[in-house]
């Protein structure tokens, strides 16, 4: 069989929904969603098969002016994602003016020469005459191949904008086994599922400030899987809040988080947590890439 790939970054200022749009166009849940900024960590691979046809849809962090050595290499990371792709999908609110972030992504993906494809999101939340002001802007501020109103949520014009993506894929072996969905190795996936908890369940800086390490995954005979994660905050009046009244708020977090890991894995997992402190890791290189935030 004749086979072909095209390899797409999916880039934009945080919480636009680059992650939910990326989920949709897989058909399954690789990454992971919160309603708070600044949620993807890392550059995250979506793998869609159809046909003869590979997309790797990449979804890369939100870009946000840095205030951390991670928020460094969260930029960094989406800097990178943009170069040598054979397209980039830019995710915009639905909001009729251009801000900073989406003038910096624009003039990085000029630079880099890739055809940019606009995806108007969020159209669920928008009428109609509101949108068409959201496409007058942009076609007058840039040239891209193609805008495409969606609602990632809904789904509505997902089917639209992969049928444009097509357009870019080009002769080659596929890039990854066919029933793979993600990129990611599953310890990466159990603790990402983890983070989004926090980001679910905590407040204000708290979730920004944690990084999850999984220091046991093992499988038994009987197929049920062990796992053991620590979580790591930034101070110690944080480590009081994650773990709660009585260990309320952990173990509310870690039942949450086993649901989706057992959903992932498709079958039981035994999730064991811990919560420790790493003062203003964000700000240490060495604990940065310590926690596997390096390339
Ligand atoms: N109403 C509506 N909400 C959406 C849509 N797409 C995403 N959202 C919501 O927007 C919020 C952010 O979604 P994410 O997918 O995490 O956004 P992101 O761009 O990946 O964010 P970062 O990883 O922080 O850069 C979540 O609360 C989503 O449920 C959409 O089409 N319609
Ligand atoms: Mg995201």
């Amino acid at each position: 069989m004749k086979t072909k790939s095209a390899m797409i970054t999916i880039c934009g200022r945080p919480n636009v929904g680059k992650s939910t749009l990326t989920n949709y166009l897989v058909g399954e849940k690789i990454a992971i969603v919160s309603n708070k900024p600044q949620t993807t960590r890392n550059r995250i691979c979506g793998i869609v098969t159809r046909g003869n046809t590979q997309f790797v849809f990449v979804d890369t962090p939100g870009y946000h002016r840095s205030r951390t050595k991670l928020g460094d290499y969260m930029v960094n990371t989406v800097r990178e994602s943009i170069a040598d792709v054979d397209a980039t999908i830019l995710v915009v609110e639905p909001i009729a003016s251009i801000g900073v972030q989406e003038e910096a992504l624009l003039e990085k993906i000029k630079a880099s020469k890739c055809p940019a494809i606009l995806a108007i999101n969020k159209i669920d939340t928008v009428e109609k005459e509101k949108l068409l002001e959201v496409i007058a802007v942009y076609s007058e501020a840039a040239q891209f191949d193609a805008i495409i109103p969606i609602s990632a949520k809904t789904g509505d014009g997902v089917e639209q904008l992969l049928k444009v993506c097509e357009k870019y894929s080009v002769d080659s072996p596929f890039l990854f086994p066919e029933d793979l969905t993600t990129d990611q190795p599953e310890r990466q996936v159990m603790a990402e599922i983890i983070r989004e908890k926090l980001l679910w369940c905590l407040e204000k800086e708290i979730p920004h400030g944690t990084a999850v390490e999984i220091t046991k995954f093992s499988e038994r005979d009987s197929g049920v899987i062990d796992i053991d994660a620590t979580i790591y905050c930034e101070r110690a009046s944080h480590k009081g809040i994650i773990i709660g009244k009585q260990g309320a708020m952990l173990k509310k977090i870690s039942t949450m988080a086993r649901t989706d890991c057992e959903k992932f894995m498709g079958t039981k997992v035994y999730l064991t947590t811990w919560v420790k402190v790493k003062e203003n890791w964000r700000d240490s290189d060495f604990l940065v890439r310590n926690f596997g935030y390096s390339e």
